[in-house]
This record gives C-alpha cells, structure tokens and sequence, in this order.
C-alpha cells in the first residue's frame, strides 16, 4: 500500500486530497500542529470524519527536526507539501515569520526527503500570486513571476527550491501553480468565504453589514476538490514538470459579492460598505490561468465554473448558520 504525507492535512486542500486518496486505496499520514491535536473539535473540524481513517503526526514547519523525525518514521512514496501560512493580507502584517515559515519549510522537507526518502515523489503548493503584477491575458507555466507581497515572494522561493531539488538531485519534485480555489471549507478571512458566510448571517437576521476592501480585483476561482485531483496526477506522469491549474475565467470581487447576495434574495447595496482597512498595500489586480498543458498532460480540466462554485458556498452557509442558530 503506497504511503502518503501531507503537510497541512486539516486545511481546505489537505482534506479533498485526503478523502481523494483514502478512496484510492493509500495509506495517509498527515503533519499538523500540537495544538491541533489538543484541540481536534475546534482545530481539525474539516478532516473530523475522517480521523479514524488517517494517522496524524504533530510537527512544524519552523522545526527541521520535527519533520526529519517524521519522513524517517513513514519513508513516504508520495508527499504533499501544503501547509503555510497562505493569507495574503497577513503576510504584509508579519512578513518575517511569513518567509521564515514557508521557505525554510519548503527547504525543510524538500531536504529530508532527499536524505532519507529521495524515491518519494513530492508536490509544492505554489501559487498563482507568484505572477503578481500581470498584464491583462492568461498566465501558463512560462510567464514571468513579479509578486507583489512577502507570501508571493515566499512562493517564489518555494518554486525554486523545489525546481532545483529536481534538477540538482534528481527528486521527483512538481510545481502546482493553482490560482484561487474556493469550497465551503475555505478559511473565513478569504474573501470569498468571508462573503458567503455573511450572506447566511444577513439571510438569517443575524448580521447587518459586511465590510470589504477592493471590489474591483479580478481572481480566476476555482473549486479546491477539483484541483486536489491535479495535485494527484501531476505525480502519477513519467516526468516531474511544473502545471497551472486553473479555470481560465476571471470574475471581480463584486461579482462575486452580486452573485452571492442574489443567490440569497438579497440586495448587496444595501449591506456592502468599503472598508480601506482591507486594501492591501500592493493589490494584485488580475489573474487569469491557462490551464492547457495540464489537459493536455493529463486531461485535467475544472468541473465547477464560478456561478456553480458561488452558490455552492452561499448555500453550505446557509445550512451551517441555520443549524447552527
Ligand atoms: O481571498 P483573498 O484573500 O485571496 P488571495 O489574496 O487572492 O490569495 C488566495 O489565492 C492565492 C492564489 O492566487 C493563494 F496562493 C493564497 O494562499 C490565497 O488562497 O483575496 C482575493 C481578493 C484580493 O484582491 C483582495 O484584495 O479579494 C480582495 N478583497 C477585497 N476585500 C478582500 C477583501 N480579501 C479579503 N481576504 N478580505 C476582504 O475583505
């Protein structure tokens, strides 16, 4: 039975990917933070049903030793590399521990592997804010990366290390380049989670406003369970190589925020207000992906298009916030 490690196991993408693999036949180990465990009601709530199923082992990624004791203990055939700290806004407040954290913790596990694992195939979560300041049209795998916040800028290292464990030691080593990928699991403090789940509380009586920063940025959104599965066969081809995954659309903050409050029966006019406290000091303004060579590769293309994506979410807050109040 193959055996998996992924990193950030309890975020929105490390529980698809696990219930992906767990229907796949794999045995699934998962690195999460001691107090996650200590707290799974609260901390592990997206991977709850399927604890019994998976073996969680705490570690970190500011701990090189942590995560050497782990790939000595699974020896893993693949592994999954997904945890950071992956809030844009955030990284402007604590750029240090941002970088810090999501490059040497790259390093740290790129590094272990090679050491005690260098048959194990490895995926790096990088993101589509590595491109940053684009120009209008699509991004692939060779536009030129210009990102605009110290979280882009620590992809961009990630990116890196992981193309040079490949071509300096051989490592089966995979770039995802995902643009924005959304879900009802999604954290609240991403937009569009953020909207959704006031919608549910404005719907319900519970909530009045809700504040927002720029409207006007433009994200190609796609739905996280459709990309963990390009995740897993960017690893199953011959060759490692680099992939966009991405929808090809790209949709402003304000459709979304449109969409979501119609969906509802609400007039988002009457609930939305600008809140400058969410601009960020460099925007990135659009991101639009060219998913082709991922189809092409092998034959991935996204399911879910944004209006189906939105009321997916509206909806699976609105059934929360119901049962909840
Ligand atoms: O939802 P966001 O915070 O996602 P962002 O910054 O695009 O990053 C996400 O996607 C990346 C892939 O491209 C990932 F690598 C990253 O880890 C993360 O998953 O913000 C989306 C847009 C931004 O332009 C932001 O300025 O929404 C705008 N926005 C407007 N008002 C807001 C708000 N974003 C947040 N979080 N909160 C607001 O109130």
């Amino acid at each position: 039975m193959k055996k998996i490690l992924i990193t950030g196991i309890d975020g929105q993408d490390g529980s698809y990917l696990s219930e992906f693999l767990l229907k796949k036949g794999y045995q699934v180990h998962g690195i999460v933070r001691r107090v996650a465990i200590e707290d799974p009601e609260h901390q592990l709530w997206r991977i709850k049903h399927i604890l019994k199923k998976i073996t969680l082992h705490s570690g970190s990624l500011e701990s090189f030793a942590s995560l050497f004791k782990i790939v000595q203990r699974i020896k893993p055939d693949e592994c999954y590399h997904l945890a950071a700290q992956s809030f844009v806004s955030y990284s402007f407040e604590d750029e240090f521990s941002t970088i810090n954290t999501n490059i040497n913790g790259t390093h740290y596990i790129l590094a272990a592997i090679k050491e005690l694992a260098p048959r194990c195939k490895f995926y790096f979560a990088a993101s589509s804010e590595m491109f940053g300041k684009v120009k209008e049209g699509l991004q692939n795998e060779n536009s030129p990366f210009h990102p605009r916040s110290p979280y882009g800028i620590s992809k961009v290292a990630g990116f890196d290390l992981t193309r040079n464990y490949r071509e300096a030691y051989g490592i089966f080593a995979c770039n995802g380049i995902l643009f924005n990928h959304e879900s009802p699991r999604r954290g609240f403090e991403f937009v569009t989670r953020k909207i959704t789940h006031a919608v549910a509380k404005i719907k319900m009586g519970l909530s009045k406003e809700l504040r927002l920063g720029n409207l006007n940025a433009k994200r190609d959104w796609g739905f996280s369970g459709d990309y963990v599965k390009a995740m897993w066969l960017m690893l199953q081809q011959n060759k490692p190589d680099d992939y966009v995954i991405a929808t090809g659309e790209t949709h402003t903050v304000k459709e979304f925020v449109k969409l979501a409050f119609s969906h509802a029966g609400l007039d988002w006019r009457k609930y939305v207000k600008i809140d400058k406290d969410f601009y960020r000091p460099a925007e990135v303004h659009i991101l639009m992906g060219d998913y082709s060579k991922a189809t092409k590769k092998f034959g991935w293309k996204p399911t879910v298009r944004f209006e189906e994506l939105v009321k997916m979410m509206v909806d699976a807050d609105l059934a929360i916030v119901q049962a909840k109040y």
